[in-house]
């Protein structure tokens, strides 16, 4: 995935650790962002596993958590990036360019 110098802002500013961190190994779970709306909207993962979220508008999007400290950066058509996420508990989230698109991250022990 790309850092973009927002993403390294963000973290330099959070006051915890980030919730998601760059994947490794294969996703575990797939997010299709599609006619504005991530598909699907709930996903539930353990820790340790990761997420990818592949845009198929043409529009672009980003799946940004909603304390805005953890995104996925700009995804442009068909771009992806993925994410791990280490700590149990729910992440919601949004679209930073369309904060009507809404998701949430379950991630269970
Ligand atoms: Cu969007």
């Amino acid at each position: 995935m790309r850092l973009n110098r927002r993403q390294l802002c963000l973290g330099a500013g959070a006051v915890a650790v980030a919730p998601a961190l760059p994947a490794t190994g294969a996703p575990a779970a797939r997010v299709d962002i599609h006619a504005f709306a991530f598909e699907p909207a709930h996903v539930t993962i353990r820790a340790g596993e990761s997420i990818e979220w592949i845009n198929h508008d043409f529009a672009p999007h980003t799946a940004t958590g909603d304390e805005v400290n953890w995104d996925t950066g700009e995804l442009e058509k068909n771009d992806s990036a993925s994410l791990r996420f280490d700590t149990p508990g729910t992440y919601p989230y949004f679209c930073a360019y369309h904060p009507h698109m809404r998701g949430m991250v379950e991630v269970i022990s």
